[in-house]
């Protein structure tokens, strides 16, 4: 691959403060301790569907990098995006050798993007920004989100890894959905360590990985100076009205418990 020695950190990684999508890719970064800067682009001036953004991002939508050290190389698709910087994975910490397992990861991950991405962001407007009440919505997505957890905990039974016997590319692209459906979007009154045991071990797992810890506890004060509904629960909108997450002094202790890293630009 080529190089632009021009750009002192690697990637540029385009995001929303209130992004859902771009936690893996920032985990599988810092993981892998590759350099990025992230830019994030003000939703309420649409500036996602600006013609400078939509130049290069035909979707119009975030998460994009663009690989500076690569002709910068433009990859959108959050699964895409972690595919591709697994190309710089090159002890094979979070891929597999094995065809058939390669699949498997594929597998997921189309498991990951078709159903608990759409389904959980279902939940997310209908609970959240939707104008009306749809308590019918509601409640199927919510239905939906259990199926979801409901699939990845029998496969979890007898298995720490979605794939092989390690962490890959496959649970990474699990953890931001799965943390804040079970910890917010389901309701103060969802246990997921009593409903779905095997998955919830696992998700623990990946919590307390050191990497994702610092990706949570860096968006967590990032957001938490802008009060986003996604990291607190509370809507934008209506965040009086409906508000049910986490205060801010509560998000900043959850925030200072978690792990330190350092050397991310
Ligand atoms: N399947 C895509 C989803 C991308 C997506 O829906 N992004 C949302 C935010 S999470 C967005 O950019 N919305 C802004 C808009 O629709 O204008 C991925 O995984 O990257």
């Amino acid at each position: 691959m080529s190089a632009n020695t021009r750009s002192p950190y690697q990637f540029t990684v385009y995001n929303h403060e209130a992004g859902v999508n771009i936690w893996k890719i920032l985990i599988l970064l810092n993981e892998l301790g590759l350099t990025y800067k992230e830019y994030l682009l003000d939703f309420a001036k649409q500036e996602q569907k600006s013609d400078a953004y939509m130049s290069f991002m035909p979707n119009g939508r975030i998460p994009a990098i663009v690989d500076h050290w690569n002709n910068d190389k433009v990859v959108w698709e959050s699964n895409a995006i972690i595919k591709y910087i697994a190309r710089y994975d090159t002890e094979g910490r979070f891929t597999v050798t094995d065809p058939d397992q390669q699949t498997d990861i594929d597998t997921w991950l189309f498991f990951q993007a078709s159903h608990q991405g759409p389904y959980f962001g279902q939940l997310q407007w209908f609970s959240f920004y939707h104008e009306e009440d749809v308590p019918s919505a509601v409640t199927r997505y919510k239905e939906e989100t259990r199926r979801i957890l409901g699939v990845l905990d029998k496969v979890l039974k007898d298995k720490e890894w979605l794939v092989g016997d390690k962490c890959t590319l496959a649970d990474i692209a699990f953890i931001k959905c799965n943390e804040y459906a079970t910890r917010y979007l389901l309701g103060s009154d969802f246990d997921f360590a009593t409903e779905f045991p095997h998955a919830a071990r696992w998700h623990k797992a990946l919590m307390a990985r050191r990497a994702v810890s610092w990706v949570f506890k860096y968006k967590l004060e990032q957001d938490c100076g802008r009060e986003r509904q996604h990291v607190t629960g509370e809507t934008h909108s209506s965040y009086e009205a409906r508000a049910k997450g986490l205060q801010r002094n509560a998000i900043l202790a959850q925030a200072a418990a978690m792990p330190q890293m350092v050397g991310v630009v």
